[in-house]
């Protein structure tokens, strides 16, 4: 046999990190397709190819995240995290993530780590203190950083934009930045006050930042979306930022004047992979073994994520290690890559914890079993753009994928060993043509599903096992056993014998995906220890000899009827009451110019993910519109379509592009944009009244 060039893999270690989610709600099929799943499938992966693995994951239990909902509920942050962190630790655990620790952030272990980056960074005076003005609650007496305020957004004009980021166009914001600034607690307009905070000098790390992403693109293949991102940011230019906050929930700072204060949610946040990891060391009874990972040089760190955390992971993060590194002691991984898949949709919308759309994992798996859903979000991974979660797909992936297909091979073969061979592996005679071909495929298979692994691209690797799973099914029926078991058992036998070792690889390869159901097949061949600790390499070839007693037959895959699923009907859920605007006259409702315009072309604005570049054509006037619906809609579709535009609106310059106007849409409650249009045709530059 050749060696095969992507199976000759190094032995180097391999530390994975998952996103740490809030400790605040329930984990959604969205999280899991964008960070979780991915993750465990290249932790498998990566583990039957032989690699030394490190996976970890934790709850991120500090921030405004957690004491907005413990404020929502009038409970403490303990509550909120407590329930939450076991609720979804739980959750992974039924979902199959394969972690090596799930760790929190509110151990002492990890409070004792942020501060000890805090302070060697303080003590090597890479911290600046700045005095700053910051928004500040009267009423509830306290600062309003991050999401304790909304307001209007200085990008695209959203009124609901969260103090940290806004949610429709995607720009990161700090509190002061919002217009019409209103505190989450009181409802108040805040008053600016003076405060103190330490300030980390991202700027000062751009260059060696820039130089750090294009070094691991070159080495290990970026994804285009996370470039993109990276290559935003240092385009606008990276600027200092506050480390410390003015809250009483998170990581204490032992420093003179900060002690009604905490360290920043992100600045603990991305520190608690190693914390995380340090426990993992303490439990194995090894306390020094985390160091093997996080200070190893032949170590390769990749951090998957949710495109919405990008810029802490590729340039937050690694400045920190940078920072830390040239210290000139412990020298710590950066990420190699930064995997982020974007947003997987159900019905129409974005999955959306803070709003309750969506499907909970528990409820979910309370309902059916967990590979069909592995399978189906893997075969669905938003890997380079939205998806969507369809209950109709769900029934499909099952139905014709797992349990015709794949199940229904491995259950054909069994069967038929059992019946005509004693439930024992037949002896192979010399190969036939269709022999030869499955082999082929299956000596093919392992390297190109790995290359595809290895680059990060799930869904395509699937597609190839997959294949192989197509191609067994074909040749049972194209070899016809059932035939030949009486006209020529020496061929029989040779294609019962082929398709035992097909199983074996297929329960092989499958496993990253549907671990479960692969140990399944492995009991069912009567293969001693697990699926899970083969190696991949060793699905290339037969490696079941002749006589070796086979296990008992099984189902694997029960069809799912169509009562059994929910309609995919789209019902968004009701718009939350909006709290009723101010009133206003006929005479101050006229002072907008509202006209129909006519799209006339449609581009992306550069840079950006939100903004789309429009031109409009009003009556006979055309103008230059820059919206924030580049999330919602595919330029190529809006061209000749009708829209209402605001269009005595002051001329703006958004993103460097000049804007005259605004196109009108309706906001849903997940932040989906629709498009505000006449129902019938009507010229452009018709008054709208
Ligand atoms: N907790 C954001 C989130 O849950 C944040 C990730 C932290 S990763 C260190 O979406
Ligand atoms: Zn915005």
């Amino acid at each position: 046999m050749e060696p095969d060039r992507e199976l000759m893999s190094d032995t180097r270690r391999i530390l994975i990190t998952a996103a740490l989610p809030y400790a605040n709600a329930p984990i959604h099929l969205g999280h899991l397709s964008g960070a979780y799943l991915p993750a465990d499938i290249y932790a498998r992966f990566q583990r039957l190819r032989g690699r030394d693995v490190l996976f970890i994951c934790g709850s991120d239990e500090h921030g405004v995240a957690i004491t907005l909902a413990a404020d929502k509920e009038k409970v403490t942050p303990q509550a909120i995290v407590d329930r939450y962190h076991a609720m979804n630790r739980e959750a992974f655990a039924a979902f199959g993530m394969s972690f090596d620790n799930y760790s929190r952030t509110s151990i002492p272990l990890h409070h004792a780590t942020a501060v000890e980056f805090l302070l060697e960074f303080n003590r090597r005076g890479i911290l600046k203190e700045k005095k700053e003005k910051q928004l500040y609650d009267e009423k509830a007496a306290m600062f309003l950083p991050d999401r304790y305020v909304e307001g209007t957004c200085p990008v695209c004009g959203n009124p609901d934009a969260r103090g940290d980021q806004c949610e429709r166009c995607g720009t990161f914001l700090d509190p002061m930045q919002l217009l019409n600034p209103r505190s989450k607690i009181t409802g108040d307009t805040p008053v600016v006050r003076e405060t103190t905070h330490l300030y980390f000098p991202l700027g000062a790390y751009q260059k060696r930042l820039e130089e750090y992403v294009t070094r691991s693109d070159e080495a290990d293949g970026w994804k285009e979306n996370v470039l993109q991102y990276c290559r935003g940011w240092f385009r606008e230019g990276l600027e200092d930022r506050a480390v410390t906050r003015d809250l009483t929930w998170g990581v204490k700072i032992p420093l003179p004047g900060y002690e009604t204060k905490v360290i920043y949610v992100w600045f603990d946040a991305v520190l608690g992979y190693i914390s995380a990891t340090k426990e993992w060391a303490l439990m194995k009874g090894r306390p020094d073994a985390w160091k093997e990972y996080w200070l190893g040089s032949d170590t390769k760190y990749v951090a998957f994520i949710g495109k919405d955390n990008v810029v802490f992971h590729t340039i937050v993060f690694p400045a920190m290690l940078m920072a830390w590194n040239d210290g000139g002691g412990d020298q710590y991984v950066l990420p190699a890559n930064v995997p982020a898949n974007e947003f997987l949709n159900f019905k129409g919308q974005k999955f959306s914890k803070s709003r309750g759309w969506g499907i909970d994992v528990q409820d979910f798996l309370a309902k059916y079993p967990v590979d069909p859903l592995r399978y189906t979000l893997a075969t669905g991974l938003p890997e380079y753009r939205d998806a969507d979660f369809t209950w109709r797909d769900f029934q499909a992936k099952n139905n014709n994928e797992l349990a015709d297909i794949l199940g229904n091979f491995v259950n054909r073969t069994l069967q038929f060993a059992s019946r005509t061979f004693g439930n024992a592996v037949p002896a192979a005679g010399p190969p036939g043509e269709l022999d030869t071909g499955i082999r082929a495929l299956m000596d093919r298979t392992p390297g190109a599903a790995a290359a595809l692994f290895e680059r990060y691209r799930f869904r395509d690797g699937l597609m190839e096992v997959m294949n192989l799973a197509r191609g067994a099914n074909k040749y049972f029926n194209d070899s016809e056993p059932w035939k030949t078991a009486k006209s020529d058992p020496a061929r029989c036998a040779t294609t019962i014998n082929v398709s035992i070792q097909l199983a074996r690889s297929l329960a092989i390869l499958m496993s990253p995906v549907i671990p479960g159901s692969c140990e399944k097949i492995w009991q069912m061949l009567g293969l001693p220890g697990e699926a899970a600790h083969a190696s991949w390499e060793s699905a290339r070839t037969g490696a079941l000899e002749a006589g070796h007693r086979l296990g008992t037959a099984g189902i694997l895959f029960t069809k799912i009827e169509e009562s059994m699923i929910e309609s995919d009907g789209a019902v968004p859920p009701a718009p939350p009451a909006e709290p009723a605007a101010e009133k206003i006259t006929i005479d101050e409702f006229r002072k907008a110019d509202l006209r129909v315009g006519k799209i006339l072309r449609c581009e992306p604005v550069a840079k950006s993910e939100k903004l789309l570049k429009l031109q409009v054509e009003i009556g006979t006037e055309e103008r230059q519109i820059i919206a924030g619906i580049a999330r919602h809609y595919r330029p190529e579709d809006l061209v000749g379509r009708l829209v209402v535009v605001v269009a005595n609106l002051r001329p703006a310059t958004i993103m460097k592009e000049e804007s005259h106007g605004m196109v009108l849409a309706a906001s849903a409650p997940d932040g989906t944009l629709v498009l505000v249009s006449p129902v019938s045709e009507i010229p452009s530059g018709a008054t709208v009244k």
